[in-house]
């Protein structure tokens, strides 16, 4: 078994959540913040048998999109000035980590 660890934009979130229901996948909605843009995205856990996690790997890809976010760049120049430059980055479609589950129980 595995457990995988999926992060995806906020607006994606219901769409991916629903797709894993409906194709019989168990998962958890954690609400998240990403370390640098520092702002809301949502990890979905979700315990999967070996031979399933391509096929919820891929159904999480479907559903989450890849966005282009200009975000402003401060850069010291000095004691007192600062310049901003924009800077264009691509967030997403999905950051996804698959990990070994040593144990799984239902108690
Ligand atoms: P954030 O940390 O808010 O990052 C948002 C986007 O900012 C990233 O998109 C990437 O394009 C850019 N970015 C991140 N760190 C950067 C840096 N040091 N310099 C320049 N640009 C940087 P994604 O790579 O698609 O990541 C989306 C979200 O996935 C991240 O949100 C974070 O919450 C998570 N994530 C990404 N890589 C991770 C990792 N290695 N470990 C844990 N979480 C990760």
């Amino acid at each position: 078994m595995k457990l995988i660890f999926a992060i995806v934009n906020d607006d994606d979130a219901a769409r991916v959540l629903s797709v894993l229901n409906r194709a019989g996948f168990g998962a958890t909605k954690l609400a998240t913040t990403g370390g640098y843009l520092k702002s809301g995205n949502t990890t979905f856990i979700s315990g999967v048998e070996d031979e399933q996690v391509d096929q919820a790997i891929s159904l999480i890809g479907q559903n989450a999109r890849k966005r282009t976010q200009l975000i402003h760049d401060t850069t010291s120049m000095g004691s007192f000035n600062t310049m901003s430059m924009p800077l264009e980055i691509q967030v997403g479609g999905a950051t996804v980590f698959v990990l070994n589950v040593e144990r799984f129980e239902k108690l």
